[in-house]
């Protein structure tokens, strides 16, 4: 185990792939300092562990989410071999690209994200939840113990992004399986690229298919071109309906998830907000900083020397932004940041989402999501119940984000 001490003094703290302990992980991660040395399977890399300066950086043309700005990849030490190259060697797509080519590839899909144009498919995220709950219910019949993960908090948003994006809903199931299998640790590498390559055939196969015939989902507004405008290419519409996919799921099940977990172990907090004292905005937006679905944000490369909080993140290297640990900073958020408490005073100014122009297209997508599931989710079973203690709850070795394996509950206390 690296304690505190020995991390800043420049060890790095090395981020467990079993994610065994994610709280005290952050904490010794904070504890190496503003820039902290971590180490990802092997490789190294900066981490960013202050709100202020992720704040900065963020906004920082010199960090580039450009591979070929990474020493490690151009010399070679970093290959297809390192289990978290998918996350940073994902295509071209909003995700990787910056600048104005950047706002090319991004424009369309946050122009169809917006609060405003998400209210039309309220109804659509209402009825799946209102399904999902039956399902739920069937499943905890006559007290048994059912998973809200796998019954509730999995399907819904995978539908959700599915539906925008125009995926066959039959689909699903391949679809949770594959990202399971990539976001785990536990898959072999060869298992992981083979995946990836499969999940590549799906999506250019669906990407042709509305090519053919577009119809009124995101896939089809991607290809189709602004009047006067570049159309998009078809590896870039392919990107972008992957990293739609892939984050739109993933992300949502953790925030539906955390909000419940802190909800039912401050019992006291939960009351206040069935009783209509404390809205279900607040709990969301406490969750977003208290429990981020996304811990690690990998990767970003210097293209010149930057400074951060008294250490340099060297042209070539690699940062990450620790967003898990940017929520807890007694700085930005108080002396109690280590706290769930809704009943904070002053309003939360979490940067959960991100900041600048890679800020999450999906935030408001999550926020209905969630602003939906959760009151539904207490409506219909208000005596809602751990079926295990909180600290039975084991994470999946996923080590970029807060991902639960299960999450057992009983539906009547
Ligand atoms: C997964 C693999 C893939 O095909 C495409 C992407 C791009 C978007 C990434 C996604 C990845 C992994 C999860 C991310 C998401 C963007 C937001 C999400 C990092 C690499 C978060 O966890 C915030």
């Amino acid at each position: 185990m690296t304690c505190p001490h020995a991390a800043a003094a420049g060890t790095p703290v090395v981020v467990d792939p079993m994610v065994r302990d994610l709280d005290g992980e952050t904490a010794r991660i904070r504890a190496a300092g503003p820039l902290a040395r971590v180490e990802l399977l092997g490789v190294p890399a900066w981490a960013v562990t202050r709100h202020a300066d992720a704040r900065r950086l963020l906004v920082d043309p010199r960090l580039v989410k450009d591979l070929n700005a990474w020493d490690l990849w151009t010399s070679g030490a970093v290959t297809h071999a390192w289990p978290l190259i998918g996350m940073v060697d994902a295509g071209r797509s909003m995700f990787t690209v910056d600048g104005e080519e950047h706002r090319r590839l991004r424009t369309k899909t946050s122009q169809a994200l917006t609060p405003r144009r998400l209210e039309a498919i309220r109804p659509d995220i209402e009825k799946f939840t209102a399904e999902l709950l039956d399902a739920l219910e069937e499943g905890g019949r006559d007290g048994a113990v059912v998973d809200l993960k796998a019954v509730f908090a999995q399907p819904l948003p995978m539908r959700v992004v599915g539906m925008l994006m125009g995926v066959d809903p039959e689909a699903n199931t391949m679809l949770t399986r594959q990202y399971k299998k990539f976001f785990s640790m536990l898959t072999p590498q060869e298992e992981r690229l083979a995946l990836l390559a499969e999940l590549d055939v799906f999506y250019t196969d669906l990407v042709r298919a509305k090519t053919a015939l577009p119809t009124d989902d995101l896939t089809s507004g991607l290809i189709l071109a602004d009047e006067g405008g570049e159309p998009l290419t078809e590896e870039e519409v392919v990107g972008n309906l992957k990293a739609m996919v892939a984050a739109g799921h993933e992300t949502t099940i953790g925030l539906v998830l955390n909000a419940v977990r802190a909800l039912l172990s401050h019992p006291d907090q939960l009351r206040k907000v069935l009783a209509g004292e404390v809205s279900w905005e607040t709990v969301i937006e406490e969750t977003l900083r208290f429990d981020t679905p996304t811990t690690h944000l990998l990767m970003r490369f210097a293209t010149e020397d930057v400074e951060v909080g008294g250490g340099v993140i060297a042209k070539g290297e690699g940062v990450v932004i620790s967003y898990r640990a940017i929520g807890r900073d007694p700085e930005q958020h108080g002396p109690d940041a280590d706290a769930f408490d809704i009943t904070r005073p002053t309003p939360i100014r979490h940067m959960t989402f991100g900041h600048g122009p890679h800020i999450c297209p999906g935030a408001a997508l999550s926020r209905i999501e969630a602003g939906i599931a959760l009151p539904a989710l207490f409506a219909r079973f208000p005596d809602l119940a751990l079926a295990v203690p909180d600290a039975e709850l084991r994470n999946l070795p996923v080590m970029t984000q807060n991902d639960l394996e299960s999450f057992p509950v009983r539906l009547h206390g």
